[in-house]
């Protein structure tokens, strides 16, 4: 880290989606929060020399360029913030770490197992010469889910039975959407179940304390063919009936799954993108034997709250507004009920990050901490493809009544 005026220096890779938020976030956290370390925007890079020169200034980065390994190796950088698809995750952030920069890296963590050990080991040695790094499972910092895991481990809930978690999304009902790098294996990894499966995974771990032990899985692929984007080199390409060049998409469209947790909670998952209608719709629920919480996404700045320890004729969900200066983070944004939102919780995470960083301790979820979420990914894949646990409903030989 810098010694003078004790700046934080980012290097941000990608500006797309992940890097707009990480912009956002960067520019905002030392203005609402007094850290000891302030970020400075150093450099941003993409591949395309025009574009992200564009991004730059318009994100509110100093300089931008091309070449990640420039940005990696340059020694007035100090953190590498991976915002790329999961392709590249793993080659940047064992360079970054190799060169003893702090780093911040997108969900899920790597495209394969292999690869997410890698980074969590080199993260291991890193650390040694005083590297911290992160991955960025936002909702961690949502303060309704912080709440929630506070109640849980405050025993209000008591032993937790149930975990009930679905991240329903509907971008891409429509077969002409574009073979976007979201739904190409070899970019991304896998689709629904890594992109938005593994935010479920680990905030439902988070915020039980237990962890996955085993899980039974189906996935599904509802579209598998779609019409190449308008830059779709290096895609092998074939026609459709009209004639539209078209390519296989690769990925899940959907992941559903039961698990086990080590704490000997029952769970359910589901994530999609065929749910029509829900846009961002991410929703827990936790039940115990004093309680239930749930939250809902869509209801950012909420939580519903039983306590079964009340008289029975008294009970009933309460919704927690979660705007009081003493709720987690909210202490530096506005007067109670004056509600915050999804770009908060990347700047929540940025607060984390830098303290972490500034004061020499670890940031998280840890490399190891989203491994774990990998293999938890790993897992609900070889479940899918071998089936072995599903038990085949025998056809029923009588109609089913009209
Ligand atoms: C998927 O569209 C996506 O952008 C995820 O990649 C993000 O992690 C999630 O926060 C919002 O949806």
């Amino acid at each position: 880290m810098s010694t003078t005026n004790n700046e934080l220096r980012v290097g941000m890779v990608g500006y797309a989606f992940m890097g707009a938020a990480h912009s956002q976030a960067w520019r905002t956290v030392n203005r609402v929060y007094d850290l000891p370390a302030r970020a400075r925007m150093a450099l941003v890079c993409g591949r395309d020399s025009a574009k992200v020169a564009e991004a730059a200034d318009r994100l509110g980065w100093e300089e931008h360029t091309t070449d990640w390994r420039e940005l990696v190796n340059r020694p007035d950088i100090d953190v590498v913030d991976i915002c790329t698809p999961g392709d590249s995750h793993a080659e940047i952030a064992l360079a970054a770490l190799a060169a003893g920069k702090h780093v911040l890296c997108e969900k899920p963590l790597a495209n394969t197992v292999a690869e997410a050990r890698e980074m969590a080991a080199a993260a291991a040695t890193a650390r040694a010469g005083g590297a911290r790094s992160m991955c960025g499972f936002n909702y961690r910092r949502v303060p309704a889910v912080a709440l929630m895991r506070q109640l849980i481990a405050d025993g209000r809930l008591g032993e937790i039975r149930h975990v009930r978690a679905t991240y329903l999304q509907d971008w891409i009902v429509d077969p002409q959407f574009p073979l976007v790098w979201r739904l190409r294996k070899e970019v991304s990894g896998s689709g629904a179940l890594g992109d938005i499966g593994a935010h479920i995974i680990d905030l439902t771990q988070y915020v039980t304390g237990q962890l996955i032990s085993g899980v039974s899985a189906v996935t599904e692929t509802f579209v598998k063919e779609r019409p190449l984007p308008a830059e779709s080199s290096g895609l092998a390409a074939q026609a459709d009936g009209a004639g539209a060049a078209t390519g296989p998409v690769t990925v899940d469209d959907a992941a559903i799954f039961v698990a086990r947790l080590d704490g000997g909670a029952l769970a359910t998952y589901e994530a999609t993108r065929f749910a029509t209608g829900r846009k961002n719709a991410l929703r827990v629920e936790i039940n115990g034997s004093l309680g239930s919480v749930a939250f809902d996404l869509e209801r950012l700045n909420e939580l519903e709250f039983l306590d079964a320890t009340r008289p029975a004729a008294e009970q009933g969900f309460s919704r927690i507004l979660v705007t009081e200066a003493e709720h987690p983070y909210l202490s530096a944004w506005w007067p109670p009920g004056h509600i915050i939102g999804y770009e908060h919780s990347f700047t929540h995470q940025m607060r984390d990050f830098i303290e972490a960083v500034a004061t020499g301790t670890d940031p998280s979820p840890s490399f190891a901490e989203a491994l774990q979420v990998q293999l938890v990914l790993d897992a609900v894949t070889r479940s899918a493809e071998l089936g072995s646990s599903w038990a085949q409903v025998e056809p029923s030989p009588a109609p089913v009544a009209a």
